[in-house]
């Protein structure tokens, strides 16, 4: 049976999600509009659409919404709709009412992109048929149709907000730390939102250190640390091996991936696929050649005795801290960070230390930049990218590690983080040319 023919749906939002959404309702026979707050989107779609402030009058007769997860449920007109009965879902709930395939999902603060392209790797190299999609930016619903044994899924708590029925095969939830917070309201809530990621999951792995990834209601199948424990996986810093019930499993110089929050990522990831029964050695094998993604602690150039560091993807605070603490023991000179950009209501008061003891230069940009200004003396405020690799240059005399790293969202002055580390991969390379190329 097909529950969507003929019904009343309004696709709400028309980015990627909304877009992807259109097309798979059409195809499925619904009766399909879709409504979008901006007043201008620059495509055309093929069902009509009304733009501008949201019609809760519209929105409340409608027989479901499917929300966009760049929409707030609390937006009055969703929520008038909310109250009115109206069935209110998500691109993934649309997708779990269709898919057949056993699905391996992944959410937490940070490190969710990683995981989810590791576990994905780690299947293809047993030989799967394995999909990835999601928040990492393939809508989960174009991935539906399409001839898989295995679909990993990355998934934001705003798509986990509007979820039910996903049954994932295995689920985990990676860590907590602040962000989105001027979505959610508060920590709670957000915590919430993720661990819905729980919800009828055949299998579950969590982090054994971070009490806040823990299900509520199941005991976890798998837990994952850095902390020692005779069970499931863990890391003994010492001889740098990552184990499996206590007992060797992986030497972390065979792998790609540096710096300890990689190796939680790897066990993440290895927990996930051994449940879903993917062999050891395959795990092993992607383990060891995935080079890590773009954007995350990607090391851009190295000239005249400076190492640049794109970490445009640190959009929160914990993600800098990660890097600030995962590259600090590693750099012989100055460590200078480049940050800044829209904080999203988050605190930034756990960076102060960190800037204190383990950054040599703090140089800030964009619309929280002067907040983050003010946790250390002497910081460097300047208008532009360019200007902070500029300066950073100057900064830089002998050793020196520049890392951009900016705790804060990108749209404030960028398209989006890929954008933010192009720019600044272009403004290193240029850079790096006029000093004579020197890598
Ligand atoms: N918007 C409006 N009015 C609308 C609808 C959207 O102003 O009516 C704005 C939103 O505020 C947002 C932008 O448009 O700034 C895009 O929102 P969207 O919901 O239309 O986003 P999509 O293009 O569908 O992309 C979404 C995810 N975006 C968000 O959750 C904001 C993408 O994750 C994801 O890759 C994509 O679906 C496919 O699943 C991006 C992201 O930033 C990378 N995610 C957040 C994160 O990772 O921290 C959660
Ligand atoms: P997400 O998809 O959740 O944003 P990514 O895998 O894209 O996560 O990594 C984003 C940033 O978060 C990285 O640049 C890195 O600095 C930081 N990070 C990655 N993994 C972890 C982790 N397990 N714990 C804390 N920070 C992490």
């Amino acid at each position: 049976a097909n529950p969507l023919a003929n019904k009343n749906i309004i696709v709400v939002g028309l980015g990627l999600t909304g877009l992807s959404c259109v097309t798979f309702l059409v195809a499925k026979g619904a009766n399909v509009s879709a409504v979008d707050t901006r007043e201008d989107l620059g495509v055309s779609v093929s069902v009509p659409v009304f733009l501008g402030e949201l019609d809760s009058a519209r929105l409340c007769v409608a027989d479901m919404l499917v929300v966009s997860p760049g929409l707030s449920l609390k937006t009055p007109a969703i929520n008038a709709a909310i109250d009115a009965g109206v069935q209110v879902i998500g691109d993934i709930e649309l997708f779990a009412m269709f898919n057949n395939t056993p699905v391996l999902a992944v959410t937490g603060s940070n490190g969710k992109s990683t995981v989810a392209t590791l576990a994905y790797e780690m299947c293809l190299a047993a030989g799967k048929k394995a999909l990835l999609g999601g928040n990492i930016g393939i809508p989960a619903l174009e991935l539906l149709e399409k001839d898989a044994d295995i679909i990993v899924l990355e998934l934001s708590s705003f798509q986990l907000e509007t979820t039910y029925t996903l049954r994932p095969h295995v689920a985990c939830m990676l860590n907590l730390s602040d962000d989105h917070l001027d979505r959610h309201g508060d920590m709670l809530s957000y915590q919430r939102a993720k661990l819905r990621i729980y919800r009828d999951a055949r299998f579950s792995v969590c982090n054994r250190d971070d009490a806040a990834t823990w299900p509520m209601t199941i005991n976890p199948d798998v837990m994952f640390g850095l902390s020692s424990s005779e069970r499931g996986l863990s890391w003994n810093k010492d001889s740098a091996h990552i184990l499996l019930d206590g007992k060797y499993f992986l030497d972390s110089h065979a792998c790609m991936l540096v710096g300890e929050h990689n190796m939680l990522n790897i066990q993440a990831a290895t927990a996930m696929t051994m449940l879903a029964g993917i062999d050891h050695s395959a795990i092993k094998r992607a383990a060891t050649t995935f080079a890590g993604l773009a954007h995350r602690c990607q090391t851009v150039a190295v000239s005249n005795h400076v190492r640049w560091i794109n970490d445009s993807k640190a959009t929160n605070v914990g993600a800098t801290i990660a890097a600030i603490d995962g590259l600090a023991p590693t750099c012989t000179g100055k460590l200078i960070l480049i940050a800044g950009g829209d904080g999203k209501g988050a605190d930034f008061s756990p960076l102060e230390e960190r800037f204190n003891t383990q950054v040599s230069e703090l140089i800030t940009l964009g619309k929280d930049g002067p907040k983050l200004a003010e946790l250390k003396a002497n910081s460097h405020q300047v208008a532009t990218l360019d200007d902070a690799v500029q300066l950073a240059a100057t900064l830089a005399k002998g050793d020196a590690t520049v890392l951009l790293s900016p705790a804060c969202a990108s749209l404030d002055m960028f398209k989006n983080y890929q954008q933010r580390g192009d720019l600044f991969v272009k403004a290193v390379n240029t850079l790096v040319a006029k000093q004579g190329g020197q890598r």
